[in-house]
């Protein structure tokens, strides 16, 4: 009984991992044996940081591809026998490139300023807001690649109007492995450009923004061969012909392959510096109500919809957390998170999704002009800001489960916590309170293990999708959180409504 073993790079806004993700217990046919399991390990890990360079946000794509090739190296060195490679990254952020086949200077980032009221500006002169939600059934987010690229065709940017190609994150660094340019559907679908209903990318939607089809790459569905690596990789890591998989390249779908449930009745929130909170679904859900209340219909694996919405996660901890490293004193999640359970609870209320916290000079300082306006107690030490943090974000996790209960057309029995915000044991059991439902949480790695699993599903190793969160099930063990002290929780959500003026998205 051979191992299978892959090579996943796992693109985070903050950090990124190149992992070696093993399945073991296959049987000697290539048919799943009695109880495949998989692990990973962690190759290399680096930074990835937003980049603020005049006036604008950017990724370092050069970075990002030779932190990739080191990791590939690496692996090339310990002889990990690897049958192929994926890549996923972050949503809507694409790559121009040139005719000669190069990229037109690095990306922007999706908290790049640039797109700060162009949504409006789109709706007003392009396409009416309601038309194109009900195209394309995404939730109307300024960073959305649809309104970047309306906002940089509108400031004249060369790299677009020199583009002859346009590729999303993940199929843009397969391309710089391979020369194969791809148009992956998971990510694409969070372009705000396929039509929901054709899957495809939609003719209107792209004339809107002066594009072809020929701009962007071969359509392809989750877990297909992109092509080998090239002869320029080749020598630079060491290894050989190996195939590149376009995985589910955005990493939510990747994460949310790798929920460990038995059935389909469950929600799941993905908590990372975004917390996506949402249903996997056969049909995505299109009406008046998703629209007012902006939830989305992203493209997931084996033709489903992930019917979600995004809320603020981990971020405004991450921002406070970083202007605190450059203080005296132990800022380890440990700490942190003791502190903020020693701070009272329910103080100070704030809407995380309020567009002041997108990508503000001071986190900390934002916090607290948030409460100042809102009349709430100002938070003054680290407790009381992740306590404020913590306590609001789980309030709003109650709002959305309550709409998401009135979408699903099933009932919801539990709530899959996964991500790196899943080892938080106090915010699990605040969201089991303030939702009212049985969380159960992990696997902390789940966009690698889903990354991984889709090479593995390309390799002709599993039936089904159901086959596959079988092996993930039989690997983990999920923490299990149930409701215990909901009160408290429904009295705080009369003034989290309060305070936030009870927005109805
Ligand atoms: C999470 C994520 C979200 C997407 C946001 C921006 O990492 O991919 O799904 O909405 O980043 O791209």
């Amino acid at each position: 009984q051979a191992d299978s073993v892959f090579f996943a790079v796992d693109l985070g806004a903050t950090s990124g991992r190149t992992i070696i993700g093993t399945i073991s217990g296959k049987g000697a046919d290539g048919c799943a044996a009695d109880k495949p399991t998989i692990t990973l390990e962690e190759l290399t890990r680096f930074d990835n940081a937003l980049i603020q360079i005049r006036g604008h946000v950017c990724w370092d794509l050069a970075a990002l591809y030779n932190e990739i090739i080191a990791g590939l190296r690496l692996a090339a060195q310990r002889n990990y026998p690897i049958e192929s490679i994926g890549i996923d990254t972050w949503g809507c952020d694409f790559v121009c490139i040139g005719a000669d086949g190069l990229p037109l200077g690095n990306p922007f980032a999706y908290r790049d300023p640039h797109t700060v009221g162009k949504m409006d500006e789109y709706f007003a002169e392009a396409m009416p807001k309601a038309q194109v939600y009900e195209k394309t059934g995404i939730q109307l987010m300024n960073f959305n690649s649809l309104f970047q690229l309306y906002a940089m065709r509108k400031a004249g940017s060369p790299a677009l109007q020199n583009a002859d190609r346009i590729l999303f994150m993940p199929d843009a660094l397969s391309y710089l492995l391979t020369g194969e340019m791809v148009c992956e559907y998971t990510i694409s679908s969070t372009s705000q450009m396929l039509n929901v209903h054709t899957g495809e990318i939609d003719e209107a939607l792209l004339q809107s923004v002066g594009l072809r089809r020929t701009h962007f790459g071969r359509a392809v569905g989750p877990g297909t061969v992109v092509g080998t690596l090239t002869e320029e990789v080749r020598k630079l890591t060491g290894l050989g012909p190996l195939p590149v998989v376009a995985v589910a390249g955005h990493d939510t779908a990747s994460a949310v392959a790798a929920v460990p449930a038995a059935g389909p009745h469950f929600a799941y929130l993905s908590s990372g510096t975004w917390s996506l909170m949402g249903i996997e679904t056969p049909q995505a859900i299109v009406n008046e109500q998703s629209f007012s209340r902006n939830f989305t219909n992203e493209g997931g694996v084996a033709g489903t919809v992930r019917f979600l919405k995004n809320i603020c996660g981990m971020w405004l901890y991450e921002c406070c957390r970083r202007e605190w490293k450059k203080e005296p004193g132990d800022v380890s999640h440990a700490t942190l998170i003791e502190e903020a359970m020693k701070a009272e609870g329910f103080r100070s209320l704030i809407n995380p999704d309020d567009p002041m916290f997108a990508n503000p000079d001071s986190m900390t300082a934002a916090i607290q002009t948030y409460c100042r306006r809102h009349d709430e107690p100002v938070p003054e030490t680290r407790g009381q800001f992740c306590r404020c943090i913590y306590d609001s974000l789980a309030l709003r996790y109650r709002q959305v489960f309550g709409w998401l209960k009135e979408f699903a057309p099933f009932p919801i029995d539990v709530l899959h916590v996964i991500g790196g915000g899943s080892q938080n044991s106090f915010l699990n059991q605040f969201t089991a309170d303030s939702c009212n439902i049985t969380v159960l949480a992990g696997p902390q790695e789940c966009t690698a293990i889903g990354n991984v699993m889709l090479q593995a599903k390309a390799a002709g190793y599993f039936k089904d999708v159901w086959d596959m969160r079988q092996v993930i099930a039989n690997s983990i063990a999920p923490a299990r959180f149930i409701p215990r002290d909901t009160a408290p929780w429904k009295a705080a959500y009369e003034k989290y409504l309060y305070v936030t003026g009870g927005s109805e998205e």
